[in-house]
């Protein structure tokens, strides 16, 4: 089925700088997706967005150009709770990539095994309203209930002004937590003050909450260099990345979130996206637990 991009899709970039910072060897790159392709793997009727294709040997391919050893590969919205495009990735890359899938309440028990055995580890619970319908919350937390046992986790993404409401919530469900990206803080305002901290305060209340330290093209105010320019790029993130790295070294985890869906003024340079972290992770024993313990202690613990 042909499929046409929502009006002002920005693709991704093909043409990626090779990264200046030397990734530590087996680094994970937990955060990303798979688009499609449209004609294989069909974009969901419910989606809210058409993005391009972006298909696994693209995203492997990225993997190898940047110097990561593994993907953690993320269920998009545009596929809805059909898994498939993600599984067939996981399946291609020679256990070196692991999921999170779009499980929906109701889902059957035989139906999570066939995902774990296909390499899912998580599901991610969305609260972003131009993503997603949100779930009701019963339901997701039947879901909850039915993952608890296989040892997954999941994947929390909210807006920041959302969390004292979702809070609670979060907090009482059975299984280890990781937040999408800071839980998107809004960068100019202070990170010491009230919204960071209340974030940090999830991160403070339960000792299995984790968080990526990712998207600084997504939040970012300040934008990417100008060419030419003395500026680093995404700086008004760095303090935001950095407190959560210096306070909880063992619960951070980082991914390019390649193909980048819906982002609008501009398409980073994944290349110049691995030369931010070590702004944010400036020490090696920081960048060791961010890129290769962490997530191999969440994704792969058998071999951790
Ligand atoms: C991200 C962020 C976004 C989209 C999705 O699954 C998705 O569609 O995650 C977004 O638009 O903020 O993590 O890729």
């Amino acid at each position: 089925m042909a499929f046409e991009k929502t009006p002002g899709w920005l693709d991704w970039y093909a043409g990626p700088s090779r990264p200046q910072f030397t990734l530590p060897a087996g680094a994970v790159d937990a955060h990303c997706h798979v688009f499609g392709p449209g004609e294989e793997f069909p974009f969901a009727p419910e989606r809210k967005y058409t993005p391009c294709d972006a298909s696994k040997n693209d995203l492997f391919v990225l993997r190898d150009r940047l110097g990561f050893s593994r993907n953690v590969i993320v269920q998009a919205t545009c596929h809805g709770a059909d898994n498939r495009a993600m599984l067939d990735a996981i399946a291609y890359s020679d256990g070196r990539a692991r999921g999170v899938a779009t499980v929906k309440p109701g889902t059957p028990n035989d139906e999570i095994a066939r995902l774990h055995a296909g390499g899912v580890r998580g599901v991610r619970f969305n609260f972003v309203k131009r993503l997603v319908d949100v779930l009701p919350r019963d339901g997701l937390r039947q879901v909850a209930e039915q993952i608890a046992p296989l040892g997954w986790h999941i994947v929390i993404y909210f807006e920041a002004e959302e969390l004292p409401e979702l809070r609670d919530f979060f907090l009482d469900l059975p299984v280890p937590l990781v937040v999408d990206h800071m839980g998107r803080p809004d960068v100019s305002l202070d990170p010491e003050g009230p919204q960071f901290e209340g974030f940090l305060d999830l991160m403070r209340a339960k000792p299995d909450v984790w968080c990526k330290v990712t998207c600084p093209e997504r939040l970012s105010r300040t934008g990417p260099p100008a060419l030419g320019g003395e500026q680093a790029a995404y700086r008004d993130v760095v303090p935001f990345a950095r407190r959560v790295v210096e306070e909880f070294p063992d619960r951070v985890l980082w991914g390019t979130d390649w193909p980048h869906p819906n982002l609008t003024d501009h398409m980073p340079d994944d290349g110049l996206l691995v030369d931010f972290i070590p702004h944010i992770a400036p020490t090696p024993a920081q960048q060791q637990a961010l890129l290769v313990d962490n997530p191999m202690r969440l994704y792969w613990p058998e071999e951790s």
